[in-house]
């Protein structure tokens, strides 16, 4: 793993080792804006409180009593990439491993919001993490403050995961044991660790974490306005070759990677290797889910002289979506899916 941060802990995953559709635990990327609670599990609580008309509180016991499923989920951090822009963006300099894709098992934010009976005013539910920190950079708020975010009430009756477990296995404290949201397709800032609380309101949330920080500039009636970064947007990515590796001259190279949408699935990836001139359809992997990635890979038959190629790749989704040629300066340092041009070299 490449260590980004050690307090609080930010680490990515290599994305050149890519090479299977469910990520190891080990393998996953770590993004934390605190120092990692230590819960113990008996002292755990969930409270469910706001335009309810039944507020309660759930302990561990009563929490795996409640109906499981599991869903297969990419999250990817809205900051990956950010490595690759230019101008350089303060924040983490993720390269390309802030993704990853793994099997979350845990009762939907649904049914828990169903035996709390949400009022009818209800239009957001707040999710609230047990971790807390001063924030460094103004505009800031005074003190310390507890990572949220909130979700539209139609989201989180729908798909929303409130996961105990991590590839069949508890959530390690890093990954946000006991407890943390899993809210499919959409970037990793909404998917809250360490739950402790969710909140029920009649009104929009702007808290630090959608509106200072995950949020972008938004044009619907020409004049921007400031709003929290949602959806993952269509993007692919390159596992091999990696930035700084030496491709053979004139053999058949197995180009690799993985793509991923938040509005469909993804049906086609195609492949340059002259700096975009000319575009192949890459092989898509066998293996598909609703809200996973897909890999592909690509048989390059590299050039047989020697030299600098430049490699690129880009996604289609199923309702048609592709991926930007060039950098929207509204989206500040995140969402970052225009298509990459990367530089190999090509030799003995
Ligand atoms: N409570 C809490 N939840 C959080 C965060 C955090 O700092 N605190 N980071 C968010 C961000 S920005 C991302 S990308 C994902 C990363 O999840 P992971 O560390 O399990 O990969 O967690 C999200 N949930
Ligand atoms: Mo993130």
């Amino acid at each position: 793993m490449i260590v980004r941060q050690t307090e609080p802990l930010n680490v990515e995953m290599p994305f050149d080792a890519l090479d299977r559709f469910v990520t190891r635990t080990e393998d996953f990327f770590i993004r934390c804006h605190f120092p990692i609670p230590e819960i113990p599990r008996d002292r755990w609580r969930l409270r469910i409180g706001g335009e309810v008309a039944q507020p309660f509180e759930l302990n561990w016991e009563e929490l795996r009593k409640m109906p499981d499923s599991s869903i297969t989920a990419t999250i990817e951090c809205a900051g990956n990439g950010r490595e690759f822009l230019s101008p350089k963006v303060s924040g983490a300099q993720w390269e390309r491993g802030a993704v990853g894709n793994a099997v979350w098992t845990g009762v939907l934010l649904k049914h828990v919001l169903e035996r709390a009976a949400m009022k009818p005013s209800a239009t957001e539910i707040i999710l609230t993490g047990t971790d807390q920190g001063e924030i460094e950079d103004a505009p800031r708020p005074g003190g310390k403050i507890h990572y949220a975010r909130s979700l539209p009430v139609a989201k989180a009756r729908d798909d929303v995961l409130l996961a105990w477990q991590m590839n069949g296995t508890d959530l390690t404290s890093a990954h946000g044991f006991p407890l943390r949201a899993i809210v499919p397709g959409w970037y990793g800032m909404a998917s809250v660790k360490w739950l402790s609380d969710i909140v029920v309101t009649d009104r929009p949330f702007v808290g630090y974490y959608q509106s200072v920080d995950y949020a972008y500039w938004q044009r619907t009636m020409g004049e921007p306005s400031l709003v929290p970064i949602t959806e993952m947007q269509v993007k692919a990515q390159i596992a091999r070759p990696g930035p700084l590796e030496r491709v053979p001259r004139g053999q058949s190279y197995r180009m690799r990677g993985a793509a991923w949408s938040c509005a469909a699935e993804i049906v086609k990836i195609e492949v340059s290797t002259d700096g975009g001139v000319r575009w192949t359809e890459a092989r898509l992997g066998d293996e598909h889910d609703r809200y996973s990635w897909r890999m592909w890979e690509y048989a390059w038959l590299t050039p047989t002289n020697s030299g600098k190629a430049t490699i690129m790749v880009r996604a289609f989704d199923a309702k048609g979506h592709t991926q930007p040629k060039e950098r929207d300066p509204d989206r500040g340092g995140y969402i970052i899916n225009e298509v990459l041009r990367m530089d190999v070299e090509v030799g003995d």
